[in-house]
């Protein structure tokens, strides 16, 4: 069974390339507490065959990203190389408020060029993720994959294979962020003149998968009728997509690290800073294709899982129709495998949504983060947040230091998924509710940057 399972992670590591499957991973000293290294640097990559100047987050063994066997311990040093400040971010652990890698709270400075920043926490398992949350780096690529196995993970003998998705542009971030505060960056939903909800910001020159576009993609060489854990996670800065699995049938068993009743399809949404754990099982053979098509429109990016020996075909970066708008198609359906203990709400909120494209301004209750209103809260209440959308874009938006369940969506109330980021719809209403059990100064914002750059965050504060 162990050696089984090395080599399963062993293809999964060799297969995603300069990605980690297998890093760190000793399935014989589970219990390790060993320190691990990670660097935030500047690299070159290629990106449709030019070179594109972006930042990295990476081990000394040039593995991107870190995993964590069952039971390790997030003890971890950062060594900023990157050449300017930096402050890392891990998506979806629920550290105490002064490890949580933002600057904003107050309880750390960033880390300077040239400097070092320890990390000892225990972490919450699940595909998790990490990125700047310094001025706008995560567009720059500041972002990798942050695993975090479980003894069942280990059990299921799936192979697992890590993929980030982002948007891309040959740009640089301040270039981006005026060309869309401007409001002359995109087509406004086609033929209408005033349309009735905006999807995308900014034409970004590539969408990438593990760094890579559809014109070189990553291959991941699987068994013949292999079991296949997909983690996918939506490290785009303005992009939702919808993943495409082709002709698979398959499962969504986690989202945003946690576990829910599995649902099968072949086509789910996935919004910015959101997970997805997707369980497949293959054919006998074959190359299929993983898609991530960009909501509204018709650019892809990919990978792709082949079985030994099969031709692997070239695909176009364009698909030849417009995908749909990311929709709450998966959330309606999500139902958490473990959910909160049954308890009425403490204490209820409800927030506001708004902004619009022109001029470019995205508010939470008509504030922006200069002129923020706290959600007042109390150590140890259940707390209820309720977001209406009355502005022309969804938002996916994210509580740091927390994972909440999604209780209600447009008044209809419901079991779903716990998770760190949810998707508010244009004209719609997500309720979430958590327990207020880490207490400290923990942010709550859209997870498209533009959208938080400009404004659209807010904090929760408890002692
Ligand atoms: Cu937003």
């Amino acid at each position: 069974m162990r050696r089984a399972l090395s080599r399963r992670l062993l293809l999964a590591t060799a297969g995603s390339g300069v990605l980690a499957g297998g890093l760190g991973l000793h399935p014989s000293n589970a219990a390790e507490t060993r320190k691990l290294d990670l660097i935030a640097e500047r690299r070159v990559i290629e990106v449709n065959r030019r070179p594109a100047s972006v930042f990295g987050l990476r081990q000394p063994n040039g593995e991107r990203g870190l995993v964590l066997a069952p039971d390790q311990r997030f003890a971890v040093s950062v060594a900023n190389r990157s050449g300017e400040d930096t402050i890392l971010h891990w998506h979806g652990q629920t550290p105490p408020p002064d490890q949580d890698g933002v600057t904003d709270t107050g309880y750390v400075t960033p880390i300077p060029a040239g400097g070092n920043q320890s990390y000892d926490f225990a972490p919450r398992s699940g595909t998790h993720w990490m990125h700047s949350h310094h001025g706008l780096q995560e567009q720059a690529l500041m972002a990798a994959p942050l695993i975090v196995r479980t003894a069942e993970d280990v059990r299921m003998d799936a192979q697992e294979v890590v993929v980030l998705l982002h948007d891309f542009s040959f740009r640089t971030p301040a270039e981006v962020f005026a060309t869309v505060t401007k409001g002359m960056a995109m087509a406004h939903g086609g033929s209408h003149a005033m349309p009735m909800q905006d999807l995308n910001d900014f034409e970004y020159d590539a969408y990438l998968a593990n760094d890579r576009t559809l014109a070189d993609p990553l291959v991941v060489r699987t068994e013949r009728a292999g079991r296949v854990r997909l983690r996918l996670i939506n490290g785009a800065t303005g992009t939702a997509f919808w993943i495409d699995l082709g002709t698979l049938s398959a499962q969504v068993i986690a989202v945003d690290g946690n576990t829910v009743v599995p649902v099968s399809g072949r086509m789910f949404p996935m919004a910015q800073g959101q997970r997805l754990d997707i369980l497949l099982t293959l054919p006998a053979s074959g190359a299929f294709p993983i898609l991530a098509l960009r909501e509204g429109e018709r650019q892809r990016t990919g990978f792709i899982l082949a079985t030994p020996g099969a031709a692997i075909a070239k695909l176009a970066d364009l698909a030849s129709a417009k995908a749909a708008a990311v929709d709450m198609s998966l959330e309606q359906k999500l139902v958490a495998a473990v959910p909160l203990a049954i308890r009425p709400a403490d204490v209820s909120h409800r927030v506001v949504l708004g902004g619009t494209m022109m001029p470019y301004s995205w508010v939470i209750d008509d504030r922006v983060w200069d002129t923020r209103r706290r959600l007042a809260v109390a150590k140890g209440q259940r707390v209820a947040v309720e977001m209406v959308n009355r502005s022309p874009m969804a938002h996916p938006m994210h509580l740091h230091g927390h994972h909440f369940q999604v209780t209600a969506i447009n008044g209809k109330s419901m079991s779903g998924a716990i998770r760190d980021t949810v998707l508010v719809p244009v004209n719609g209403a997500v309720t979430v509710a958590f327990d207020a059990d880490n207490p400290g100064r923990w942010l709550f914002h859209c997870h498209n940057l533009f959208h938080m750059a400009r404004g659209m965050m807010t904090e929760l504060a408890y002692g």
